[in-house]
């Protein structure tokens, strides 16, 4: 069933050395789909010339101007936006690279491969390429692109590898394989690496601790039920479930038998993969398995599976998994939430469906917006992209800097925010608490309204944009009061009650303690929804400035709700001043949040202990250059480790930025930090890559490319309005 040993021949495979012509790849840009073209033709050639913005995110030459050497603040953020500028895309969004995890390209090829979906050529060749480069010098890969080679790693992308038609004799192979059985082999991968090794046929399904889907049978009022986890882990145990019920295993090909005898140190006949459940390598386990969720296991293998579940409750939990699959495919025209999900969504159609369906088609038709091609080759992004978060705040900055009415960049910032009206989600989706769905009529979404989720931070950040341009600088009124009002509405059904803080996409919806059933050993804090310092503030700052010209409009709710979370932001402050970053590398990026709350209740270094105390914190992280570098590492062990080789320019932004929120006094300091930042901006007027700048769930690291435009604006803004334009170097 066109499975035919791999659609893969060995023949095109052993030479990865192979590449693709960068001067033929275009990205488009509809309406925020994002997705990338290898054009083939002379004509198609001609018709569609490359852009700047095609060249830049794959590394070529761009050939901008050098621009007159900048020495004051002002000159040195037009010298950015000069360059900044040239990369917004027609519909008004900007786009990027969002990689850095390095477990979502498996996700997506073993989909394909499991499917018998045919892989382009070109795909295969640069996915090699991107994984080849960024294997680490043990022959292992990571988590994600800076970490320590793990199981979960390098099992899975060796496993993309080879179905992307490299050779296991392939010398870089040869390493991963020998760095790979070091570690123990793939039965000490995690819990997501059985699963997908499992529907390869690579592994056997005993080795999948259970998947039950009938735990979505659980009536909603359980402490336990699925409806109360985190959205992105109840969205991939959704598909999982199903699938581990099935226990689909695709055709075995030649390339399946032969990774069974590469993956393991031991023959594959031998190995009894039933005792291989909690085998997990100590460089994947992050967050060990809980003696609770141990103990469910035990009983749900001993006793649930074999005698208890009949077939008729298999059928029902099946049948509502199926369900509510469904909902997430049509609420999202098959996008989904994430690229973990969609391509366990895709397989669950297929299965259910068949390669034919409407639904398995659309699905692929979708997959391809997580690809991205950079100059390494070609990887796949955390989300469908970035475009409403960047556009946000690369308006925000531009206001920060005073030139929301300056002629030159006006047009741009209108055809931001006219991206900015396109995206807001408009309705809510149909049978909403059926399906779960927080509210979303008027909120905005982190990528795209196609993916649909209200997420808090996103929304007010965007809705600080329209204030700003619409209400403070009287840009034309596009997205009307009603509309300013819905994404209110929104926020306002989002603060966890108990704390006054703020979380991402819902409000917590259970306890913190279901994180004893955090199953997925290489992420911390996953299982429920937590307050966050960064989304807190950015809802608190933003009611703020809606309060300035909607003084009437639920005014006492929000006076409450302000003050509650400003308890939230004291109280989240930890003993030695800092707080916690959980999206951005970290108590830099956290500071940044925590004191712009403090500081827009007036709340400053001049009069608070608790200001001082974090303004100490952060100037005794101060680098002898003025800047400041935070390892990764801080997120992963939640304490300060100084980044191993530099200051960065994004934290250094983070932290300047946070002092002055803070109003702290002392100019020199701020001004050094400055000094270092426009030292490293480049004779085009942009800045460089430098280490990576977010994370998600403590330990897996993404990047945000365009941080490093528009934070230094930002920084730089402020300082002039404080202290005026004064050439600094
Ligand atoms: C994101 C990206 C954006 C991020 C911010 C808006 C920055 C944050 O302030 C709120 C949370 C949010 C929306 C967020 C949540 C988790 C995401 C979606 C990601 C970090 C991007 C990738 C990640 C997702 C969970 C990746 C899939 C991994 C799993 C463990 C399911």
């Amino acid at each position: 069933n066109g499975h035919a040993n791999g659609h893969v021949k060995a023949s095109d495979s052993v030479h990865s050395s192979q590449t693709t012509d960068r001067s033929k790849w275009r990205l488009l840009d509809e309406s925020g789909r994002h997705t990338w073209h290898y054009l083939r033709t002379e004509k198609e050639l001609e018709d569609w010339p490359q852009t700047t913005a095609d060249k830049y995110h794959m590394g070529l030459p761009v050939n901008l101007p050098d621009l007159p050497p900048a020495s004051r603040p002002s000159e040195s953020i037009d010298n950015c936006l000069t360059f900044y500028s040239k990369l917004q895309l027609p519909p008004g969004n900007w786009a990027c690279e969002y990689g850095g995890p390095l477990f979502l390209m498996p996700g997506i090829v073993c989909c394909w491969y499991a499917t018998g979906t045919p892989i382009p050529q070109e795909y295969q060749i640069e996915m090699r390429n991107y994984l080849l480069a960024r294997q680490n010098k043990d022959g292992g890969w990571g988590l994600h692109v800076e970490g320590h080679s793990s199981v979960f790693g390098t099992a899975m992308n060796y496993t993309v590898l080879r179905i992307l038609g490299a050779s296991e004799e392939d010398p870089r192979l040869i390493k991963a394989r020998g760095k790979l059985h070091q570690m123990g082999g793939a039965v000490n991968g995690p819990h997501w690496a059985k699963f997908w090794l499992s529907v390869l046929g690579v592994m056997q399904w005993d080795i999948v601790n259970p998947v039950p889907p009938e735990l979505w049978l659980l009536p909603d009022w359980v402490p336990i039920s699925p409806w109360r986890w985190w959205i992105h882990m109840r969205q991939v145990f959704l598909p999982m479930s199903y699938i581990w019920s099935k226990k689909f295993i695709m055709p075995e090909t030649d390339l399946i038998r032969s990774l069974r005898q590469e993956l393991f140190i031991q023959p594959h006949e031998t190995i009894d993969f039933g005792s291989h459940r909690n085998s997990i390598a100590k460089e994947d386990n992050y967050h060990p398995k809980s003696w609770v969720l141990n103990l469910i296991n035990i009983i749900l293998v001993w006793i649930w599976i074999p005698f208890l579940r009949t077939k008729s409750i298999v059928e029902k939990a099946e049948a509502w998994t199926w369900r509510l699959v469904q909902y997430e495919d049509h609420n999202t025209d098959y996008a989904c939430l994430a690229p973990v999900n969609a391509p366990m969504n895709t397989l669950v159609c297929f299965i259910k469906e068949g390669r034919d369906s409407y639904s398995f088609k659309r699905h692929l038709y979708r997959l391809e917006e997580f690809l991205w091609v950079n100059k390494e080759g070609m990887l796949v992004n955390g989300t469908n992209g970035v475009q409403v978060w960047d556009t946000a705040f690369s308006i925000q900055a531009c206001c920060e800097a005073g030139l929301a009415t300056s002629a030159k960049w006006e047009p741009m910032l209108t055809s931001a925010l006219e991206y900015l009206e396109s995206e807001q989600i408009r309705d809510e989706v149909p049978d909403r608490e059926i399906c779960y769905r927080q509210s979303r009529k008027g909120a905005w979404p982190f990528s795209t309204k196609l993916q649909g989720y209200t997420v808090s931070d996103c929304t007010s950040e965007a809705l600080r944009v329209v204030l700003l341009l619409q209400n403070a600088h009287n840009y034309k009124v596009i997205i009307s009061e009603e509309r300013i009002f819905h994404a209110v509405d929104v926020l306002l059904t989002m603060q966890n009650k108990h704390t006054g803080g703020f979380a991402s996409y819902e409000p917590q919806r259970g306890s913190e303690h279901l994180e004893l059933l955090n199953a997925a050993e290489v992420f911390g804090r996953i299982m429920v929804e937590y307050d966050y310092p960064e989304c807190t503030t950015a809802v608190v700052t933003v009611l703020s400035l809606f309060q300035k010209y909607y003084p009437d409009y639920r005014a006492q709710e929000i006076i409450d709700i302000k003050n509650s979370a400003l308890k939230y932001i004291r109280n989240a402050q930890r003993e030695d001043g800092s707080w916690y970053g959980s999206w951005g590398v970290c108590f830099t990026y956290a500071a940044m949040f925590a004191l712009e709350s403090l500081g827009s209740v007036g709340e400053t270094y001049a009069n608070s202990s608790r200001v001082r105390k974090a303004c100490d914190f952060l100037i005794g992280h101060q680098m002898p250059d003025g800047g400041w570098g935070e390892s990764y590492r801080s997120s992963e062990l939640k304490i300060w480790v100084d980044h191993p080789e530099k200051s960065q320019v994004v934290q250094t932004c983070w932290a300047l930025i946070a002092l002055m929120y803070a109003q702290y006094p002392e100019k020199q300091a701020i001004e050094r930090g400055l000094r270092m930042v426009m030292g490293r901006q480049q004779a085009n007027g942009e800045w460089l890559q430098e280490a990576i700048e977010g994370v998600f769930n403590c330990s897996c690291m993404i990047t945000y490319p365009n941080y490093k435009f528009y934070f230094p604006v930002k920084a730089m803004g402020m300082f002039m309005a404080r202290w005026g334009d004064k050439a600094l170097i």
